[in-house]
């Protein structure tokens, strides 16, 4: 059976106030295209399709739109990340479980059981983001220092990986979509970060062996874990800040049989727009104005700053979608200047930071409390 894995969508995502939904939709089609011309049996769709819990009605077009295209290549199955509603999800399950999209917004111990073309028969183990306030009491939350905590979470996810993973057998396809944060993966941008540290993180050695492939969501680098079966993640389909503008974006595309290990290729996406960062004096910065394309633009100008200096940037470089006066010695972006673009959360980071208080369990408290309140 081969299936076509993507993730982290964020369709809804802005550049600083810019929409981005006529890249999301480009690369939702491209990734529709590729899922078409290879064949693909199953489309495993696993987290953070929305970049928000409330997405706007154009938003919720564009991905809606994505898996109906989808259902009519092969079987889609979604499980919701961090960035979901899974209640929202959960309202249009029914719905789109008449085109054959498969919606596991919550935690459910049994696989999906299907039959690939082939007659193979197929489990599909899933799990949802699982925040903490579901899996650790809240007087634990108070009681136990970030380790214990960290661990806490780590052990009970694992245990519900082993659980949902139990009726694995060696006569069938194997397969775990998720949406979490593993040990030791490399970030790759626009993660929220309260939700990607230590606390939050789950060890590989929780998949069973008998797993022929796992695909997860989360993190925003593709990138293959070491683990004792495959265990992948496809990455973000488009570039979302410019802390992460390089790396190639992509779908997986996995054969499976029954008893053989899973063949993985990697599917380089094409549409979207770059991001990039050009660094220089205005001068510099002239000779390459033009030369740009349609790139997205941070620019930092590290001329001397005078009036109507980034108004000049601003015309010699439509496409910046912020600029930036840096001191002549500094080639990056200076911290105070860059707080708009972090989220939240890493501006309370920052603000703990700048008062030297290091306390993990106080970021993730925040974190739960702002998830409550968008
Ligand atoms: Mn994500």
């Amino acid at each position: 059976m081969r299936l076509l894995h993507t993730a982290d969508w964020h369709v809804g995502r802005s550049l600083q106030g810019r929409n981005r939904l006529d890249e999301q939709q480009a690369v939702l089609a491209e990734i529709a295209s590729i899922a078409r011309e290879q064949e693909a049996e199953l489309i495993l769709i696993t987290g953070d399709l929305f970049d928000s819990a409330s997405p706007s009605p154009e938003a919720e077009s564009v991905v809606y739109g994505a898996l109906l295209e989808l259902s009519k290549i092969g079987k889609v199955v979604v499980t919701p990340g961090n960035h979901d509603s899974d209640r929202r999800l959960q309202a249009v399950t029914a719905v789109f479980g008449l085109a054959d999209v498969t919606i596991r917004p919550f935690v459910d111990p049994r696989p999906l059981r299907f039959d690939s073309k082939d007659g193979e028969p197929v489990m599909l183990a899933t799990l949802p983001w699982i925040s903490q306030r579901y899996i650790v009491k809240a007087a634990q939350l108070m009681d136990l220092d970030a380790f214990e905590l960290g661990s806490e979470f780590k052990d009970r996810v694992g245990h519900m990986i082993e659980r949902v993973c139990e009726p694995f057998s060696k006569d069938s396809i194997n397969l775990f979509a998720g949406h979490l944060s593993l040990f030791n993966a490399t970030l790759g941008g626009g993660e929220r970060t309260a939700q990607t540290i230590f606390e939050y993180c789950v060890d590989a050695t929780a998949f069973p062996g008998s797993a022929h492939y796992v695909a997860l969501g989360h993190i925003h680098k593709a990138q293959k874990m070491p683990g004792p079966c495959p265990i992948h993640y496809c990455g973000a389909p488009l570039h979302l800040d410019f802390s992460d503008d390089e790396g190639p974006r992509q779908v997986n595309l996995v054969d499976v049989r029954p008893g053989l290990p899973a063949e993985v290729q990697e599917i380089e996406l094409t549409s979207g727009r770059r991001l990039r960062t050009i660094t220089g004096t205005l001068k510099q910065l002239e000779k390459v104005a033009g030369s740009c394309g349609d790139d997205h633009l941070r620019v930092v100008v590290t001329s001397k700053a005078h009036t109507g200096l980034g108004d000049e940037i601003r015309e010699l470089f439509p496409n910046a979608v912020k600029v930036i006066a840096a001191a002549p010695d500094e080639t990056r972006p200076s911290e105070t200047l860059d707080r708009q673009t972090l989220s939240p959360q890493d501006l309370f980071i920052r603000y703990l930071d700048e008062r030297d208080i290091e306390d993990p369990a106080l970021v993730s408290l925040f974190s739960e409390l702002y998830e409550e309140c968008v």
